[in-house]
């Protein structure tokens, strides 16, 4: 389907499946905005000197923003004033963020990572936004509560990749449809319609460095990988969005399980985990903390984090069996 935009595909998602998910087009509209603004600003980090810690100045004696930071103000000021907005929540913020009171609220709560692996940006490496949208009935008055649902209620979740090009890949609960910036006209257009993941893959992404941490489950597991007759191959960016996305589009196996460092493991429920989850459902895959699927679990903060097994269906299946069988 050549020239066909994010925002017409949303239309006829639409007329497709009337009533179904809510008006999303218009607030999408108002995502891609903030997506294309972070990713001009991510091709031009080396250029304009906007890297470095906050407050210093660059080489036009300006205030330096990090990006993280940049991209964090930018989805909140493009999403603020839309009208559809009861609140959003950030990992990037501390407390959730309520609508101000001169603009009009709306039915949806925004949860976002403005810039997940913003360690990578120095070093000219794939970062990305993730975000997920829970309805708030009514035009709630966002509290915390709201916010702490489970995966399962998202109605929709995605994530924005600023790599070689530009990727917007979301799904609404039909399916998982990915569109590419073309920057000559600055539309997303559709590239990647229903994606699914393989059953089995063969990359397993991992942070090896941490394996004198890893519990028996994580370390007998990769152990198992690395004799696989199948010949598994190590992957691992460091950068999320990156190492989801491989995974979604060639089939294999991500892991941030607990540890003995990290208790709780890593990634964020609410911001990380659940979207890529409800991404990878969607597309056929699984998503898991070893014991219990990532959608399930009722969160009791906002930046609670989670261990995170996710990818494509067989190998998460099998890698749930080591867990289970774990002696501590
Ligand atoms: P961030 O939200 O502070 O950027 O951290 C999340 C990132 C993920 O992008 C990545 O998967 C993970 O941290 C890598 O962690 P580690 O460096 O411990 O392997
Ligand atoms: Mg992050």
């Amino acid at each position: 389907m050549i020239g066909m935009t994010l925002t017409k595909f949303l239309l006829e998602e639409q007329r497709r499946y009337p009533g179904s998910t809510g008006n999303f087009t218009s607030l999408f509209a108002d995502l891609v905005m903030a997506a294309k603004i972070i990713s001009r600003e991510v091709n031009r980090a080396g250029l304009i000197d906007i890297l470095g810690a906050t407050g210093g100045k660059n080489t036009h004696g300006e205030e330096v923003q990090k990006l993280d930071e940049f991209a964090n103000k930018t989805i909140i000021n493009t999403l603020e004033n839309g009208g559809h907005l009861a609140g959003m929540a950030s990992e990037e913020s501390e407390n959730i963020i309520k609508i101000d009171g001169k603009y009009p609220k709306g039915n949806y709560l925004l949860l976002f990572d403005p810039l997940d692996g913003s360690s990578n940006i120095d070093v000219n490496i794939s970062v990305g936004t993730i975000f997920s949208i829970l309805r708030c009935e009514g035009g709630c008055d966002a509290t915390d509560k709201e916010f702490l649902r489970p995966g399962v209620d998202q109605v929709a979740a995605g994530y924005i990749l600023y790599g070689s090009s530009t990727m917007f890949v979301y799904t609404t609960g039909h399916g998982v449809h990915g569109f590419t910036l073309d920057p000559g006209v600055g539309e997303f257009l559709l590239s990647h319609e229903n994606i699914k993941i393989p059953e089995k893959g063969k990359i397993y992404s991992i942070n090896e460095g941490n394996s004198r941490y890893w519990l028996p489950g994580t370390s007998s597991y990769i152990e198992k990988v690395k004799r696989d007759e199948k010949g598994f191959t190590g992957r691992y960016v460091g950068s999320l969005v990156s190492d989801f996305h491989r995974n979604l589009l060639k089939g294999g196996i991500f892991l941030y399980p607990a540890d003995a460092k990290s208790k709780k493991g890593k990634l964020r429920l609410l911001y990380e985990a659940n979207p890529l989850s409800f991404v990878v459902e969607q597309a056929g895959g699984r998503a898991s903390t070893g014991d219990k699927r990532i959608l399930d679990i009722v969160p009791e903060e906002l930046h609670q984090r989670t261990p995170l097994i996710i990818g494509s269906r067989d190998d998460v299946l099998e890698a749930e069996g080591f867990w289970r069988n774990q002696k501590v």
